[in-house]
């Protein structure tokens, strides 16, 4: 006897080349960083399962590999998807700057579906370029939580996806 609920749920990883989605997919999936995973070429199908709020959720990770081949796979990749972590790098100002393209596909497709902003690499300390502030202002104008990680020492990564993953379910229980 179990009083768990099953949940199943899509969620999309966005964010330009190289800012770490991978990384993070692997790290909440398997808790632990590799350097070589190889660059994904269509798309990396995962599945996990986390227990939240007494609820036993399924999630399906879509991580997009290959840039060029987006606008394909585009709408095969965001139908269905009930939330997104749209992820930068926080060494990488472009990787910011490019968040809103990212934001706009996603909302296209799926509206108002939640997003949570990923700021990755906190671990490379001396290098970021994009600080706290400026992240936390983008999300709070685009009605995102904003979370900063780290693949690498796995720094905050759990709580980006629940965080996401929370925010799906108090979505589809409204
Ligand atoms: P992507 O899936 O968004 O394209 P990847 O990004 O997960 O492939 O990561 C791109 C590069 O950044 C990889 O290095 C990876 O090891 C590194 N990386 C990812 N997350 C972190 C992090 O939190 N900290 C640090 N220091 N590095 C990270 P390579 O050298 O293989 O390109
Ligand atoms: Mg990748």
């Amino acid at each position: 006897m179990s009083d768990t609920t099953d949940i199943k749920m899509k969620i999309c990883l966005l964010g330009d080349g190289g800012v770490g989605k991978t990384s993070l997919v692997y790290r909440f999936i398997q808790n632990r960083f590799s350097t070589d995973f190889k660059s994904t070429l269509g798309v990396n199908l995962l599945k996990h399962e986390v227990v939240l709020d007494n609820l036993r959720v399924t999630v399906q990770l879509w991580d997009l590999g290959g840039q060029d081949k987006y606008e394909g796979l585009r709408k095969l990749y965001l139908d269905g998807s009930q939330g997104a972590l749209c992820v930068f790098d926080k060494t990488n100002k472009a990787s910011f700057d490019n968040l809103e393209k990212w934001v706009r596909s996603f909302q296209e497709i799926r509206g108002e579906k939640p997003m949570t902003l990923v700021g990755n690499k906190l671990d490379l300390k001396e290098y970021i370029v994009v600080d706290d502030d400026l992240a936390k202002s983008y999300a709070a104008s685009h009605n995102l939580e904003y979370i900063s990680t780290s693949a690498k020492t796995g720094e905050q990564v759990e709580t980006a996806f629940k965080t996401l993953i929370q925010t799906v379910i108090k979505n589809t229980q409204l």
